[in-house]
């Protein structure tokens, strides 16, 4: 399962669209060094994924638009007998042409004299800098070399991601099938992971099931590195070591997506070690819960972002306050962020080709809309500390769901992974 050519052409119509005449061009990011002459394994840049699905490094993306014609160009690594033996395959010009339909194609050790021409022709470009050292380099020798000609060259320089951003927030049919089947896979690996913690002893042990049962299925990568957190570690936002030993009575918090045909899932769990919520423990995770139960149920188009995170704050608030973790009045504690003590990040952001979608694109201040894919992810986190109430420290909850935002209403693609007390109980038996 993958985009279609059809819808890839779509897009980048679209693009051409919103444009004015001009140039766009989209670098890949550099390959980095994982070892000596080891690299890690390379992922393409996003925004060439969107457009075109071209996987190999060193490739760039141009799109002309002209008063009479627009044209699709990439430049590509070439065809090499040795590199190709050690490496595997390459698809050169001709399958940058035949199998990714670009109206023209070059190796990539044409493009600084292609842009230096091209660049006599336009006034406008479009370009990501800062992305791409060499690329940058390139890109400025290129605008040098029109100017010395006395033509024309691009006075005007736009960063074209904003524009393709907003595009990749709206998610086709093509996209939310690949999310729906991603997920599929997700859910299934947390499933196995809650199955097989009692018997573990060390957090990577639990880690595995994610490894094993993204590959088993088709998932070509983790979206982001596994954070498997047990007892004080889930209050660590962003905790990968994953290398501590499990301990009885504590709770267990991952947060694991895979990525299936280059889109992310993105779901996190959180539930006893030894199988049974202990009654404190289940105290701060119904709040967690009905907060990102209720965030959910909120989820239709018309409805704006911050109203979600202002409803989830609102709650959260309260509940710290029941907990005696805060004191005061809800309004008060909500004014004064004491909050952000216990509940630090967003609730959520969009979910896509990047698990953090659309950084050029605030969901912050969006009113939502069909098509829009985000995540809800409440959490409370109790730090160890002596002014907390000794039956609560190291106590941190984390509960995500990925969630499809439809002409009426929502979806809930994780909603098959169970998250009561009651059902993960019942799993974990
Ligand atoms: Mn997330």
């Amino acid at each position: 399962m993958k985009i279609s050519i059809e819808e890839y052409k779509r897009r980048r119509n679209q693009v051409l669209q919103t444009m004015k005449n001009g140039i766009l061009v989209i670098p890949s990011l550099p390959e980095s060094t994982m070892s000596n002459d080891v690299n890690f394994v390379y992922r393409q840049n996003s925004d060439i994924l969107y457009l075109c699905g071209f996987e190999e490094p060193n490739t760039t993306l141009v799109l002309k638009k002209g008063e009479d014609k627009n044209e699709f160009i990439l430049f590509v690594p070439k065809r090499d007998k040795l590199f190709e033996t050690w490496n595997g395959r390459r698809e050169g010009t001709v399958g940058a042409k035949e199998k990714f339909f670009a109206d023209e194609a070059f190796e990539n050790s044409e493009l600084k004299n292609k842009l230096s021409d091209w660049f006599t022709e336009t006034e406008c470009l479009y370009f990501p800098f800062k992305f791409n050292q060499s690329i940058d380099e390139v890109i400025l020798n290129s605008i040098s070399e029109a100017k010395r000609q006395r033509k024309l060259y691009p006075v005007e320089i736009i960063n074209p991601l904003p524009i393709i951003h907003k595009m990749r927030a709206i998610k086709s049919s093509e996209e939310i099938e690949l999310l729906k089947k991603g997920s599929k896979i997700s859910i299934e690996a947390h499933l196995t992971a809650m199955k097989n913690t009692k018997n573990s002893k060390f957090e990577y042990e639990v880690e595995a099931y994610y490894d094993f049962t993204f590959k088993k299925y088709g998932s070509k990568r983790a979206a982001y590195p596994h954070i498997v957190g047990g007892g004080e570690n889930a209050t660590i936002l962003h905790y990968i070591t994953n290398d501590s030993k499990l301990n009885d009575g504590e709770l267990l918090l991952v947060d694991a997506g895979c990525e299936y045909g280059n889109y992310a899932t993105d779901i996190t769990r959180t539930w006893p070690i030894n199988g049974r919520f202990s009654d404190v423990q289940k105290e701060v995770y119904d709040i967690v819960l009905q907060v990102q139960n209720e965030c959910i149920k909120m989820i239709k188009p018309g409805v704006s972002f911050q109203s979600l995170t202002d409803h989830a704050i609102k709650k959260i608030t309260e509940g710290l306050i029941k907990l005696n973790l805060l004191e005061g009045e809800v309004k008060d504690n909500v004014k004064e962020k004491t909050y952000r003590r216990f509940f630090m990040h967003g609730l959520g952001h969009w979910m896509g080709i990047d698990v953090h979608d659309s950084p050029f694109y605030n969901l912050q201040d969006k009113t939502l809309e069909e098509g829009m894919v985000i995540t809800v992810e409440p959490g409370i986190y109790i730090p160890v500390e002596d002014d907390i109430p000794e039956r609560l420290r190291g106590i941190g909850i984390r509960i995500e769901d990925d969630i499809v935002v439809t002409k009426n209403g929502n979806v809930n693609l994780t909603a098959e992974l169970p998250k009561t007390i009651e059902e993960i109980e019942k799993i974990m038996e």
